[in-house]
């Protein structure tokens, strides 16, 4: 298969223009977004959709991210992330597959839908994982693309997938909200350094490998500029594959917390990592690639 994003494969990166659609389907009214936001999203790279969860599945939610982080001990151990330097946990990965609550969400309909909407495709879950970015110990997560990663170690062909961010705590401008730079998902940064070993052990922790470069971060903020979306618990933020983003560190006493989906269309399916020996483990990037049937009322049933 041609690979049209090569990264990790020259001594210099170079900015390259996407080659894909953003929003590939044509909106009608029977779309789960307006106008207005598809064209947001398609333009953009990112859209921020308000108050999508009620008080009862919001509940459910955050009492599930309690329960998890406090006794995370019916998890597969693999999928638990601490941050370096302390035990704290960063992140839990495969929540969907380790938690029937976390499944729910994963198939609602008011995500998964709408990730099928926006990818004009069915969809399977690529990679779900709670980020927890306790107070006072949370650490950043430097500026990346996401398909960077997930095309050259996964072996992700093309750029039809999107991350769905829940908001499980309040992200406010002070305790390391997602930082996106708008627009930025139409360009391809490549990045310099052949992928490690196992790069996952590390990466998942603080990623040195398929981090772009400073000019070319550069180039990006001061023709784009920055957003960092806030909102409360049950904000959910949407952004492409390949939207430029990152997260500054937590010094507040705030923890902020999000549950992330990442859906994949099926038509995108993984194929050989394009810039890896080998491909990374399942719980980081799901193989079985079963399509989400999106429904509606799975949270309520899961609580019931
Ligand atoms: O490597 C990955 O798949 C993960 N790393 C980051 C920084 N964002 C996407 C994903 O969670
Ligand atoms: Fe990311």
């Amino acid at each position: 298969m041609q690979d049209l994003y090569p990264s990790r494969c020259a001594g210099k990166p170079e900015l390259l223009l996407r080659g894909d659609p953003v929003a590939y389907a044509e909106w009608t009214p029977e779309a789960p977004l307006s106008r207005e936001q598809t064209e947001h999203f398609d333009r953009h790279g990112y859209l921020v959709l308000e108050n999508v969860f009620d008080a009862a599945e919001l509940d459910a939610l955050q009492d599930e991210t309690r329960c998890l982080l406090a006794d995370p001990s019916s998890l597969d151990t693999e999928t638990i992330i601490t941050e370096s330097g302390n035990d704290e946990i960063r992140s839990i990965f495969a929540i969907h597959e380790q938690s029937r609550l976390m499944a729910g969400l994963a198939a609602d309909q008011r995500l998964a839908g709408v990730a099928a909407f926006l990818l004009d495709d069915e969809v399977y879950v690529h990679q779900s994982r709670l980020n927890y970015k306790p107070g006072f110990k949370g650490k950043e997560f430097y500026w990346h693309s996401d398909f960077e990663t997930w095309h050259a170690e996964d072996g992700m062909p093309r750029m039809r997938a999107l991350s769905a961010s829940v908001l499980l705590a309040e992200n406010t401008p002070n305790n390391g909200p997602l930082m996106i730079i708008p627009g930025s998902h139409r360009t391809y940064v490549t990045c310099i350094g052949e992928t490690p070993d196992d790069h996952y052990r590390t990466s998942l922790k603080k990623q040195e490998y398929g981090v772009p470069d400073e000019l070319s971060l550069a180039v990006l903020a001061h023709k784009h500029g920055i957003v960092a979306p806030t909102g409360k618990p049950g904000t959910v933020i949407l952004f492409d594959c390949n939207t430029m983003h990152g997260s500054n560190g937590n010094i507040t006493p705030f923890p902020r917390s999000n549950a992330f989906l990442v859906y994949n269309a099926m038509s995108n399916r993984l194929v050989r990592p394009f810039a890896a020996d080998a491909p990374r483990p399942e719980f980081v990037a799901a193989r079985d690639f079963r399509a989400v049937a999106p429904r509606s009322g799975l949270l309520h049933k899961a609580v019931a």
